[in-house]
């Protein structure tokens, strides 16, 4: 099977290298795009040198920050123009580490849709304070209830998607451009009547730079199940 990992970038330059070289390394043998949404700290300049010595590594350029969710919707799209079977989305702070790859890639064998999951057996979260512990809880639960998706971690960015649930997700149709996409999609895709499973990751906070989640993204995840739920999907 053709995998391709996928992850949006915005200032990610100190983790990027390792990444993509833990990327490159990892048994299922995937591709590796990364979409850069031209980066201030160079992010973009470094994933063209790395592109330019690693054949299964490219990069998408965007002209500015234009959100997670419209990242991943390229992405996709890139992905079922060019023959891939599945794709893997994934940070690029290491919070997502790769060593979950396989077993998010072998669980496609079950279901089409795979979610790498922070909440199965109760919180394997590492790093994060209180505060932020409770938010990422209460916002999953929040999305849980009112979407009526029925995974621990439905907010989750770490899932494998394979051809047959990123066609059946409409990407034509998607709203969200930030965060919230990771909910929309896999309500669409459950909606258009795909399975998906769970499988346990631990989470840990990323490693290097700052994060870029701001007080409209959390906002905007707090509508977003609503617009779901009411069907102007
Ligand atoms: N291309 C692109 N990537 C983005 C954008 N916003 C965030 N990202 C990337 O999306 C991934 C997740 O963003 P983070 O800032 O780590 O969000 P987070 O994990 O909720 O927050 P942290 O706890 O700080 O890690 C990272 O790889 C970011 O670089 C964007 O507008 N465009
Ligand atoms: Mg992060």
């Amino acid at each position: 099977m053709k995998v391709l990992v996928v992850t949006p970038t915005y200032d990610e330059r100190d983790n990027l290298e390792p990444l993509a070289e833990a990327v490159l390394a990892s048994p299922v043998r995937a591709d590796f795009l990364v979409v850069d949404d031209a980066s201030p700290d160079g992010t973009g300049e470094l994933a063209d040198r790395i592109a330019a010595r690693e054949p299964r590594f490219r990069v998408i350029h965007r002209a500015g920050k234009l959100g997670l969710g419209t990242a991943y919707v390229e992405a996709f799209r890139f992905a079922l123009d060019h023959g891939w079977d599945a794709v893997v989305t994934m940070d690029g702070d290491w919070s997502h580490d790769p060593a979950y790859l396989p077993a998010l890639v072998e669980a496609t064998s079950r279901a089409d849709l795979v979610i790498g999951s922070r909440y199965m057996n109760g919180i394997s979260v590492v790093n994060w304070d209180l505060k932020r512990l409770i938010l990422s809880q209460f916002a999953n639960e929040y999305a849980r209830k009112i979407t009526g998706l029925a995974f621990h971690d439905c907010t989750s960015g770490f899932q494998c998607l394979t051809r047959r649930a990123l066609e059946a997700a409409r990407l034509d149709r998607i709203h969200s451009s930030g965060y919230s996409f990771l909910i929309e999609l896999k309500y669409r895709v459950v909606h258009a009547g795909i399975v998906g499973v769970e499988v346990p990751i631990v989470f840990t906070d990323r490693r290097l730079g700052s994060s870029k989640i701001s007080k409209t993204e959390v906002l905007r995840s707090m509508v977003t199940p609503w617009r779901l739920r009411f069907g102007r999907a």
